[in-house]
């Protein structure tokens, strides 16, 4: 049945988690074929089934495309970024604005962190650091080796001002 063949090639491509959600839809859907009884009705449900399944493709695509190459992080009063974490496309640049009235970092470098989990670079990635930006300054860097930063604020490192940028 090409119904079948189709999902299982949609299974290959969506991977694990997109495929129990296509599953879900598509068990309800064979069920509903079953009780139904003719060829007729069976062939529409693993049509509306596929058809299911490339609607999860499609949203699973639009979210890979939602990585964007730019993003910008702000410090706030609150002591926090916002966002916290970010996830941008490898080669992309983040900016950091100091949106509040006091000084903050974003400091990527392991050696002046208090604690240590609240620091880390992937591997041969050199430390990097805004220094302290006054309100209303701005620090930009880009990113060309994918993996998970962990950064935080020198003055508010204590106070849980980390953050994560993930790039992929
Ligand atoms: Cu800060």
């Amino acid at each position: 049945m090409d119904g079948i063949r189709s999902w299982e090639a949609a299974r290959n491509r969506i991977g694990r988690r997109g495929f129990l959600g296509g599953l879900t839809v598509l068990s309800a859907t064979v069920l509903a074929a079953c009780s139904g009884g003719t060829a007729s009705s069976s062939n529409a449900s693993a049509a509306t089934a596929v058809s299911n399944v490339n609607t999860a493709l499609n949203s699973e695509a639009k979210a890979a495309q939602s990585i964007g190459n730019s993003a910008t992080v702000k410090m706030t009063d609150a002591n926090v970024y916002d966002p916290a974490t970010i996830t941008i496309a490898k080669g992309g640049t983040v900016t950091w604005q100091n949106a509040s009235q006091t000084v903050h970092s974003a400091t990527f470098d392991p050696s002046k962190a208090a604690k240590a989990g609240d620091c880390s670079l992937p591997q041969g990635v050199q430390p990097f650091d805004s220094g302290l930006l006054q309100p209303g300054q701005t620090f930009s860097h880009t990113f060309d080796t994918a993996g998970t930063y962990k950064y935080f604020c020198v003055p508010h490192e204590t106070l849980g001002m980390l953050g994560t940028v993930i790039v992929q």
